[in-house]
């Protein structure tokens, strides 16, 4: 089969192998083989890489001011198609390649930049490793393009090309569409999650003023479909007013400004409000970078440095509090700041930290200039903002008073280990785990059960204090807390030191009820607040205790799941009986409390059966707001999230 492109040239199609062509199935076939050297995972995650792959093409496009919208719909099959109104992927004949520019980008590795020097592009940092990955991680993939006049398209599988790229005729306007099917002999996940795909999506609206992004899912349970659409022509101020949720802004305007500079393109947006929590996110070319970097670092120095020049300045200050700390300037902040550069350099352990040093600079002047004008502009707004910071500054030094105080006593940094923990025998802490056990009764059955060379049991007493409505101080006198913090021994926020770590699992153990879940999510909070290190590097997990015990005379089976129940029912009937008959019985566990010590070992605690979650933050700014929302003092959005999201929030992976 041939082509004509617009030159009405021959264009070499599929069948013929040239040199070119066996590189190329080299190329795709690495990316078949390693799939996680390219995108992370081959599980849900990987899976969900693929689709931001495409769309940050698209929204590459957008930011280089040719693409003002991107759909992405995600089809009954679990295929998904991205759609832009771009100028389209060029098809014409490449001078030393000789293939059409949209096969060079299907099949060569890295072939993003290439053909674009002078724009921002997503390359670099978590993304970017370019659409031929999708390709060759797809069971099949087809391109629709339309430029100059006409409608172009080529079909793929597994990275393979099924015909050169096609001239199907006359077409209006011009775009991108991109189809693809994750390829099941690749991924072990093959259903994306709404809720991921829907918050990255509107993730990106924001950080793109003005692009309008509608995200449609087919699948659905009511015949209909979802569809919503994402548009902000507030760009990151809208991004912060979403984050702050229903806390109460001190100030009724965001800060906001955008520049452009030689170094960077800058874009900023913060308020604050009557919380006690800093919300800052940063981001590189529209990638989240979790590790901070330069542009973090020039942000911080310029806001403490601009808040207490005018706190002097305006006399605002009383005598002793003329040194406002970086942290006192930051409670209750909610900002976002997203710099674009040519060439970021990424570093860090997840290269999600910016290394560029010009950077810094760059955003420190910006803030500087920006923020002192907004606070000679709106001194009611100015003078809010110092009171929060000063106050905060009075808490801290007391809580610095407690602190040294309850040192002199038994306390955090003293070596003492709580009453209540039963520590384990060994002292390796890669070897050791910590089951943080909701209520005395399941603490003792856990004790009683464990193996204690290894497992250290702390007993949690009732509910545990929400520290997303307490400050620092009365956090720090919380019993339970306290004994948390002890028995970890990493101790927490600005102290937090991830080497003194004294157990490599830590484990939260709570009914699979419904006050088992908020004893779990106020303990989340707290990790996520004041530990968040210990999240982010994998030692926190969620054990998985049974729902039922199905047993029919000895033999007996342990279920997690209704689907399980039914399953082993089933089994204990020959395949035949239900519930019930036969003398099958059924026993619901409410509690740990239920099972007796060598039952919630082997069910729980074995890591021989046990199944462990792990905790992971899959996007910080949606995490903490999602907190926010659950923990914070409205009552209202909190009741809707829960009935919104319950089927998510039993997943746990936030
Ligand atoms: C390079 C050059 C040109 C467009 C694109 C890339 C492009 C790529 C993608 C991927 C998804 N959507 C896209 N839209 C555009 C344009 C070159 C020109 O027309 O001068």
């Amino acid at each position: 089969m041939t082509a004509k492109n617009k030159d009405g040239a021959e264009q070499t199609t599929g069948g013929e192998y040239t040199a070119r062509q066996i590189q190329v199935l080299k190329g795709l076939e690495a990316v078949r083989k390693r799939p996680s050297m390219y995108i992370g995972s081959t599980a849900s995650r990987g899976l969900h890489h693929l689709v931001y792959e495409v769309v940050d093409n698209s929204v590459d496009e957008a930011m280089a001011g040719y693409c003002t919208e991107v759909k992405v719909t995600i089809h009954a099959d679990n295929s998904v198609t991205v759609e832009d109104n771009g100028r389209g992927i060029p098809v014409d004949i490449h001078p030393t390649e000789h293939v059409p520019g949209v096969e060079l980008a299907m099949t060569t590795l890295h072939a993003g930049g290439k053909f674009d020097k002078n724009s921002y592009k997503v390359s670099g940092g978590l993304h970017g490793v370019g659409v031929s990955v999708v390709n060759a991680l797809s069971e099949w993939l087809e391109v629709h393009i339309t430029r100059d006049g006409r409608n172009y398209s080529q079909r793929y599988a597994r990275g393979v090309k099924e015909t050169g790229v096609t001239d199907l005729g006359k077409g209006k306007g011009s775009g991108t569409k991109v189809i693809f099917k994750p390829d099941p002999a690749i991924f072990t996940e093959l259903s994306f999650n709404y809720e991921t795909l829907s918050n990255r999506l509107r993730e990106m609206a924001f950080l793109n003023r003005g692009l309008r992004i509608v995200f449609e899912d087919e699948r659905s349970d009511n015949g209909k479909g979802r569809t919503e659409e994402y548009h902000y022509e507030g760009g990151l101020a809208s991004f912060v007013e979403y984050l702050r949720g229903s806390r109460q802004p001190l100030h009724p305007k965001i800060i906001y400004f955008e520049t452009k500079r030689e170094e960077a393109e800058i874009e900023l947006a913060m308020q604050y409000d009557d919380g006690f929590t800093e919300n800052t996110h940063t981001f590189v070319n529209n990638i989240n970078t979790h590790e901070g970097g330069t542009h973090l670092t020039g942000f911080k120095a310029a806001l403490t440095r601009t808040i207490n020049d005018y706190g002097r300045k305006s006399g605002l200050f009383k005598k002793a509090e003329d040194g406002l700390s970086g942290d006192d300037v930051r409670e209750g902040l909610t900002c976002v700041l997203s710099v674009k550069v040519m060439e970021p350099q990424f570093e860090g352990q997840t290269k999600t930290r910016l290394g560029n040093s010009e950077v810094r600079g760059a955003v420190e002047t910006a803030v500087n200039e920006h923020l002192a004008i907004f606070l000679d502009e709106n001194p009611k707004a100015a003078k809010a903002i110092i009171e929060k910071a000063v106050s905060a500054a009075r808490a801290r030094e007391a809580a610095r008073k407690a602190r040294d105080l309850a040192r002199k006593k038994s306390a955090l940094e003293s070596g003492v280990l709580p009453g209540k923990l039963a520590d384990c025998s060994i002292s390796d802490p890669s070897l050791c785990e910590l089951y943080l056990v909701e209520g005395d009764s399941a603490g003792g059955s856990a004790k009683q059960g464990r193996d204690r060379s290894y497992q250290a049991i702390l007993p949690l007493k009732g509910k545990i204090l929400n520290v997303e409505r307490a400050r620092i101080d009365k956090i720090l006198s919380n019993d339970e807390i306290r004994a948390m913090i002890t028995a970890i021994g990493t101790g927490i926020k600005d102290d937090f030191d991830l080497a003194n770590l004294r157990y490599h699992k830590i484990i939260i153990m709570t009914d699979a009820d419904v006050d088992g879940a908020h004893i779990r999510t106020l303990l989340l909070t707290f990790f996520f607040r004041q530990m968040r290190e210990l999240i982010e590097s994998g030692h926190i997990f969620i054990a998985q205790p049974p729902l039922y015990r199905v047993f029919k005379g000895k033999q007996e089976f342990y279920a997690y799941s209704e689907a399980e129940r039914e399953e082993y029912t089933r089994r204990l009937g020959n395949g035949k009986t239900v519930e019930g008959a036969k003398g099958i019985s059924v026993q619901r566990y409410k509690g740990l409390g239920e099972m007796n010590p060598d039952q919630l070992w082997r069910t729980t605690m074995d890591p021989e059966t046990r199944t462990l979650l792990r905790v992971d933050i899959e996007d910080g700014a949606m995490a903490s707001r999602l907190f926010d929302e659950l923990m914070g003092n409205a009552v209202e959005p909190r009741k809707l999230f829960i009935e919104k999201n319950a089927r998510y929030v039993r997943n746990l992976d936030v």
